[in-house]
């Protein structure tokens, strides 16, 4: 099983889709095994970004992260990376097909809703960043055997 990093990003919070986006999650297969509603520090939010820090949206893309609350999770799956951003969809929800959360719930690419990881390293790495190891949780689900 792969995990990834999962975050409902402020205009989610804001939005009041919450449930909506992590019902998608449930609903595909995915396990959560790690949750939490935080507000991110400007540091957190430059160390999560630190691969865009020479782009020109840089400075927008921390305003806009730490300005209210998130939700970050971890989600466990069969190629878990590559299934959730596919149910994510394209970064600039104007393009996403409908049926992703982006497609179905955004306009612009600096509102996007959601975050997932995009590699293996990445998902370690933003994991690490965000959970300590005792707050990722083992556990078995009953329906775990008619989703694989
Ligand atoms: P994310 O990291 O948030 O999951 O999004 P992503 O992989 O689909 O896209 P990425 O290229 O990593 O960009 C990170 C976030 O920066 C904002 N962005 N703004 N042209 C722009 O104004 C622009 N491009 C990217 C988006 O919030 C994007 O999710
Ligand atoms: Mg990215």
């Amino acid at each position: 099983m792969e995990r990834t990093f999962v975050m409902i990003k402020p205009d989610g919070v804001e939005r009041g889709v919450i449930g909506e986006v992590i019902s998608r999650i449930e609903r595909k297969g995915l396990k959560i095994v790690a949750m939490k509603m935080m507000r991110i520090s400007e540091e957190l939010a430059q160390k999560h970004y630190a691969e865009h820090k020479e782009k020109p949206f840089f400075g927008a893309l921390i305003s806009y992260i730490t300005s209210s609350p998130v939700v970050a999770m971890v989600v466990e799956g069969k190629n878990a990376i590559r299934v959730v951003r596919t149910i994510v969809g394209a970064t600039n929800p104007a393009e996403a097909n409908p049926g992703t959360i982006r497609g179905d719930f955004g306009m612009d690419v600096g509102r996007n809703i959601i975050h997932a990881s995009d590699s293996p390293e990445s998902a370690k790495r933003e994991i690490n960043l965000f959970f300590s190891p005792e707050e990722i949780l083992d556990y078995e689900r009953a329906i775990d055997k008619w989703i694989y």
